[in-house]
């Protein structure tokens, strides 16, 4: 007997059906024979929305007159994915669905597919933001999501005739989008530069210039938990729809100026995931959604009151920082409390170091938001003076702590030069209780490198939550098969809120009939794939080959670089004779990857990718062996289909810099293997699955750091390893650039002077650990075996377990009664 856990359908299939065809009598315009999917699909979105509305409105009521704090999660992203299928299956009325839409002459699929999903996002934060608010909701804990409407989301990825990437824009808006609701009568007034001036010994803050921010509110509902919660994207829109006076001096284009500085603060997501630049337009936008943000919080929680009494204001809510772009949070919630509620600055800094806690992604050091204070005094002159103030009170608390004057210097919030700047997570850490990394080993490096000092003097502070994944997008949607299989070996599904459970398989990798069914199912995922880059891509895979997936941001660290040139090596074993083509193990090597547009070295890696897979695939040499696939513009959809299909996996980065992966987790627990390093979330993989389980190679933090210490010289390592050396001759010496020896000079002078990543050093290693790999794919019950025993093992990486360490160790906080 299988136990049944999902939700209970609200509906029937025959008013899911009568659903349909109301909304597209009424909101449509259609008729059922004239409907388009894209018709059907609008119209079965509206359905969805109009079951989940009493939930909706019964969670908002609990969490404002229940005495559950509620969490804010302030993100400048929310990678969020495709909505329909999510929505269905978390409301239970998947098969409702299906049916109803079968019954109206449509295919699901087709459905499914017109969504153009919403890309708010560059990548691993975005959508760790995506999934933590679907744990949220689905454990019961009253939660806002907070962002921005952007009108264009990630650019959308193509390859030119030379395999460069080009970037176009994304304008998912194009047709309509039934989730969002726009609610322009809960807007909110953000204002802009101007002046700082003395009335009644009070600062007043007179700005320039301000904006309208609209909320457009998505459902977000829980699995199972009959919760439905809140993401609350703000849209910028103008207060002078046009300026009738410049108009009559026929100044036409003049008079939309402000209507056009207004509308662009939420035009456009910045494509750079690593290296934020120090835009005015990038300041804007922080400030905005967080200055909105706040208001609004204040708004739902003190509804109707003028003078409310706001030292209640962290039981309320508390916010969570994610990475530093929401940091202008603190100042401004400093400036509300003291300005516009007339609190003294020391009840407004206990009240804000309550409210907020801070969650760094990275240990890039670049990657540390630092703004110069010429800018942020342009633009928000009364945060500037709090700010500073803010530095003032911090530096006299350092000095009752240490007497040590260089480490209070390198502590400074506001550096101390000509030309002052603003370091971000340094205001993070000291205006909110807790700071957390999001992976053990990335924490620890938190503690001991990046926030050093900070963490000598606030201990106490720092804490790690270890990033997850929701099961039900990244198992139960994208891999049914496997799902269907979990439910049938563990007798229940519960396992979809209760990721643990899994651990229940742990027996069944000794089961050999087990095993088999899971790699009927890992095939059959593969076949599908198949037909998916067919349909898709117009390119043929061979399911019979081993699928090897390396999908993430193309970035130097994250060394997409050790990938290729291991390729390279194998095609030119081959190519030289010194491994006979009947050896190797018939391997398609996929990569899915996007670069920053700026980012010089990164583009020039897509190119090389493209161009060996153009020379790997019409070799007749190597047909049948070697197989590379990049499909353009991968995204949440193409990894719905990729992750499962997937044998191995790549995690590569040097160690000490990824901070956690949430890729890996989902490959694991799609019962992929990993080949990866010593870095980020895979030390606790590794741990969990067992390191026989795990394809570990390449040096640790200590290694690399020793070695860098010791002086690192790449061009040692291409000439002691004559399989490297070949590699990288191949790419200087026109191969992969129709005889070109110019092309990717840049990239190989990079690789032998400076290899800042160590590709270089971990080269050997890696290609040894792939001959085992290629031993132990050749046994396919053992593979599999192993492969079972990953997915028993990462129950770990729920982000439903993440949101519960949040609230036992950051939060404090509870799912509604
Ligand atoms: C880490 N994005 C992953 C993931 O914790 C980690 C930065 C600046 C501007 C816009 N986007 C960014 C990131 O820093 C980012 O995605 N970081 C990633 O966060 C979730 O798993 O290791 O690289």
């Amino acid at each position: 007997m299988t136990e049944i856990t999902a939700p209970k359908s609200p509906v029937t299939t025959a008013e899911f059906a009568d659903g349909i065809r109301e909304q597209l009598k009424y909101s449509q315009g259609v008729t059922v024979e004239q409907a388009t999917p894209a018709d059907v699909y609008v119209a079965s979105s509206l359905v969805v929305r109009h079951y989940l509305q009493d939930a909706w409105f019964k969670t908002q009521q609990d969490m404002v007159n229940g005495n559950t704090k509620a969490v804010g999660y302030l993100s400048a992203e929310f990678l969020m994915g495709k909505q329909l299928r999510n929505a269905l299956l978390n409301a239970g009325m998947i098969d409702q669905f299906d049916e109803a839409v079968k019954d109206l002459g449509f295919e699901p699929q087709d459905v499914i597919d017109v969504e153009h999903e919403p890309g708010l996002g560059n990548g691993g934060l975005g959508r760790l933001a995506a999934c933590f608010i679907d744990s949220l909701a689905s454990l019961g804990v009253p939660a806002f999501g907070y962002g921005i409407q952007y009108k264009y989301g990630i650019f959308e990825q193509a390859f030119d005739k030379d395999g460069k990437q080009i970037e176009k824009p994304d304008y998912w808006l194009t047709n309509e989008e039934p989730w969002g609701h726009i609610d322009y009568n809960r807007s909110q007034k953000v204002s802009f530069g101007g002046e700082v001036v003395e009335e009644n010994g009070k600062k007043v803050w007179k700005p320039a210039w301000s904006v309208r921010a609209v909320p457009v509110d998505y459902m977000v509902p829980g699995y199972a938990s009959g919760r439905v919660n809140t993401l609350r994207l703000w849209s910028a829109k103008s207060y002078d729809e046009f300026d009738l006076l410049t108009f009559n001096k026929s100044e036409y284009l003049d008079a939309v100026k402000p209507q056009v500085k207004a509308e662009n603060i939420s035009k456009i997501l910045y494509p750079e995931d690593s290296t934020p630049q120090g835009k005015a337009l990038r300041l804007e936008q922080q400030y905005f959604f967080v200055a909105a943000s706040l208001h609004d919080a204040i708004r739902v929680f003190y509804p109707g009151q003028s003078k409310p009494d706001l030292t209640t204001f962290p039981s309320k809510i508390t916010f969570q920082l994610n990475d530093t772009h929401p940091v202008i949070g603190i100042p401004e919630l400093m400036r509300i409390l003291i300005d516009e509620y007339g609190y003294d600055w020391d009840t407004a800094w206990s009240i804000t170091t309550k409210t907020f806690n801070y969650t760094c992604h990275t240990l890039l050091p670049e990657a540390l938001e630092v703004w110069p204070a010429k800018l942020i005094s342009e633009l928000l002159p009364r945060h500037m003076e709090i700010i500073n103030e803010i530095n003032e009170h911090f530096l006299a608390e350092l000095k009752t702590k240490t007497r040590d004057k260089a480490k209070i210097e390198r502590m400074r919030i506001v550096t101390d030069e000509e030309n002052p700047k603003v370091r971000m997570a340094y205001l993070a850490t000291a205006g909110g209780s807790h700071v957390n990394g999001v992976a053990e080993l990335h924490s620890e490096l938190l503690k001991d490198v990046t926030l050093r000092d900070f963490s000598d003097l606030y201990g106490d502070k720092f804490t790690n939550v270890t990033n997850g994944v929701t099961p039900r997008r990244f198992i139960r949607l994208a891999n049914p098969r496997l799902s269907a299989l979990i439910t049938e070996g563990l007798g229940t599904d519960k396992w979809l809120s209760d990721l643990e459970l899994l651990k229940g398989l742990e027996p069944l990798a000794k089961d050999d009939e087990f095993v088999k069914k899971f790699a009927a199912v890992k095939q059959a995922n593969k076949e599908d794939f198949t037909a998916y880059a067919k349909r898709e891509y117009g390119f043929d895979l061979d399911p019979n080959t081993m699928f090897n997936t390396m999908v993430k941001r193309l970035h130097e660290y994250k060394r997409q670089s050790l990938k290729i040139l291991a390729l390279i090596a194998k095609y030119a074993d081959i190519k030289s004779g010194r491994v006979s083509a009947d050896d190797v193990l018939p391997r398609t090597v996929i990569f899915g990857a996007k670069s920053a547009p700026g980012y010089y070295l990164a583009k020039m890696t897509i190119q090389l990718i493209n161009n060996v897979a153009r020379v790997v695939n019409n070799d007749p040499d190597v047909k049948g062996k070697l197989h590379v696939f990049f499909p353009w513009n991968y995204n949440v959809r193409l990894a719905q289909h990729l992750i499962p299909a997937t044998d191995l996996d790549e995690q590569i980065s040097q160690a000490g810099k990824e901070a956690s992966g949430t890729g890996n987790m989902k490959f694991a627990l799609n019962g992929a293997l990993t080949v990866g390093t010593l870095d980020g979330a895979n030390v606790e993989i590794r741990e969990r699955v067992g390191a026989e389980n795990f394809f570990l190679f390449g040096m640790t933090v200590d290694e690399v750091d020793k070695l860098y210490e010791d002086g690192y010289s790449p061009a040692k390592y291409y000439e002691a390893d004559p399989r490297l050396k070949a590699a990288i001759d191949m790419v200087s010496d026109g191969t992969f650039s129709n005889g070109d020896r110019n092309t990717y000079a840049p990239l190989v002078a990079d690789w032998l002077t400076k290899d800042w990543f160590m590709t270089l050093a971990d080269f050997t290693a890696y290609s040894s650990i792939q001959s085992e790999i290629e031993a132990l794919y050749r046994d396919p019950l053992e593979w599999n075996r192993k492969a079972v025993l990953n997915v028993a093992n990462s129950g770990y990486f729920s982000s439903d377990r993440s949101i519960q360490d949040y609230l036992d160790n950051i939060w404090h906080t509870s799912p509604l009664a």
